[in-house]
C-alpha cells in the first residue's frame, strides 16, 4: 500500500510541466519596456517546461545564443533562430538558456531573457504539488480516513481510487 502511494506520487511529480509565456500578456516586445530579467527571476523553471515567445514576426525574432553572445548582444552566430511569431521551446536540460531578439538594437534595449533551470529548484521554492501533498500524515497511518479525504480533494479520481484501496485493505 505504501509502495503504491510512493509510485503514484512519483507519477504526479513527473507529469507536472508548466508553460510560460515570456513577458506574460505583453509578450516578446520592446514597446512595453518589459524587464525580462525580472520576469524570469520570479519563475521556478523545471526540465520539461515550455517557454513560448509571442511577437509580431515582422519586427522581432528569437535567437538562442551562448552566454558570451548574450552579454554583448552579439547576433552574428546564434545557436538557433526562431521566426514564426509564436515559438514554443521545450526546456530539456538544466542550466542557463539565453535568448534575445536578433533585430539590431532590440537586445540592447532589453529584449533578452535568461531561462535558468536550477537543479535544486524544487527545494528552493516548493511547487504547488509538493505543498498539496503532505507525506507525513499518509505514511505512518495508511488506514486512517483523514488523509484520504484530503487526497480526494486534491487529486480527484486518484484520491478516490486510493480511498477505495484503503477501504478494501481494511475490510
Ligand atoms: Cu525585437
Amino acid at each position: 500500500m505504501v509502495v503504491l502511494l510512493i509510485v503514484m506520487m512519483a507519477a504526479v511529480q513527473v507529469s507536472y510541466a508548466a508553460v510560460y509565456k515570456v513577458g506574460d500578456s505583453a509578450g516578446w516586445t520592446t514597446l512595453a519596456h518589459i524587464d525580462y530579467t525580472n520576469w524570469s527571476a520570479t519563475k521556478n523553471f523545471q526540465v520539461g517546461d515550455i517557454v513560448t515567445f509571442e511577437y509580431n514576426a515582422q519586427f522581432h525574432n528569437v535567437m538562442r545564443v551562448t552566454h558570451v553572445m548574450y552579454k554583448s548582444c552579439n547576433a552574428s552566430s546564434p545557436i538557433v533562430t526562431f521566426t514564426t511569431g509564436n515559438d514554443s521551446i521545450k526546456i530539456t536540460n538544466y542550466g542557463h538558456h539565453f535568448f534575445f531578439c536578433g533585430v539590431p538594437g532590440h537586445c540592447q534595449a532589453g529584449q533578452k531573457v535568461d531561462i535558468n533551470v536550477l537543479r535544486v529548484s524544487a527545494a528552493a521554492a516548493p511547487t504547488p504539488s509538493a505543498l498539496a501533498f503532505p507525506i507525513l500524515p499518509v505514511a505512518p497511518s495508511p488506514r486512517s480516513a483523514a488523509p484520504f479525504i484530503y487526497l480526494k480533494g486534491a487529486f480527484g479520481m486518484m484520491g478516490l481510487a486510493m480511498a477505495i484501496l484503503a477501504f478494501s485493505n481494511s475490510a
